[in-house]
């Protein structure tokens, strides 16, 4: 159902391969998760250097928390935290292609010109609308992530009728600016976006339902990682969410998912090889 695939140093990674594991590398003082554990440079490469050798096929460098009630960070010092980190993993891993997470163009362009080599716009682009010219001038895959709101209310009232109808329609308009703007298959990737916005039901709606957004005909990337649904769920603090994690992955996978942005690539990339042995006409990896 999803096509299009994800073409990085030219080459489609999603071809023959029924996931990717995107490894998260947050340069944050205030993440939800990891908040001020990798804030030096240093101790930032060295956790993106133990993802990419527990299996993380991309790694996701992101220098501005968007956890609920989160204020921006100014663009000097996201890139003051993040461009020392991009090229030190550029340096260290010139293999593995890494994402910046930012919704600001002008970090994304200072990252690309450090070596990154794709963009992850929680705001698919409505932030800076300097964002998906930019990716379409150097043809780089951008990821559209669905949020209602700004980080810093998005959790205040969250409301929709009908999420999943709500959420593709979202999406899909922003894939057609995107595409109007000559992105297309292989530079595109969708994301509901769990948490942004939505309450725990809308977010299990999302997830039960993502072959209504496959259906969009791009990769889906899924980020529950650590999240509060899975807290919601099951009262488990932050620290001890990998189970809820693996569990909303695996089931996502078998949904149509094939992107994973995850905390924990070890165990996810073992969770995840069993479950897709289980998907019909995939290829093993
Ligand atoms: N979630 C977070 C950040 N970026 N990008 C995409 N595409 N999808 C997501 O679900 C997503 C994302 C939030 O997680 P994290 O980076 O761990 O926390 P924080 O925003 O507090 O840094």
């Amino acid at each position: 159902m999803s096509s299009g695939g994800l073409v990085l140093h030219g080459r489609d990674w999603l071809q023959g391969r029924p996931f990717l594991l995107m490894g998260i590398v947050n340069v944050t003082p205030d993440s939800f998760s990891d908040g001020g554990r990798f804030l030096d440079p240093s101790a930032a490469v060295a956790h993106g250097l133990s993802l990419a050798a527990e299996g993380a096929d991309l790694l996701d460098l992101g220098a501005e928390s968007s956890r609920p009630g989160s204020d921006p960070v100014p663009e000097e010092e996201e890139l003051r935290r993040l461009l020392p980190v991009v090229r030190g993993l550029r340096q260290a891993l010139p293999e593995v292609p890494l994402s910046v997470d930012t919704t600001k163009a002008a970090v994304a362009e200072a990252a690309l010109d450090a070596g990154a080599d794709m963009v992850n716009d929680i705001s698919a682009g409505t932030f800076d609308p300097a964002m998906i010219p930019l990716c379409a001038r150097r043809g780089v895959p951008l990821v559209l992530m669905h949020m209602r709101g700004r980080p810093k209310t998005m959790q205040e009232a969250p409301r929709y009728t009908d999420a999943v109808a709500e959420v593709r329609e979202e999406l899909e308009a922003r894939t057609r600016a995107a595409e109007a703007a000559g992105l297309g298959p292989g530079t595109l990737v969708l994301d509901p976006g769990i948490g942004f916005g939505k309450r725990p039901a809308d977010n299990l709606a999302l997830l039960r339902d993502l072959p209504a957004l496959a259906s969009l005909g791009y990769p889906l990337l899924v980020g529950a990682s650590r999240k509060s649904l899975v807290g919601a769920l099951t009262g488990a603090p932050v620290d001890g969410r990998l189970p809820g994690s693996l569990a909303f992955h695996v089931a996502a996978l078998l949904g149509g998912a094939r992107i994973f942005r995850v905390h924990d690539v070890a165990a996810h990339r073992q969770a995840l090889l069993c479950a897709a042995a289980l998907l019909p006409f995939r290829a093993a990896p």
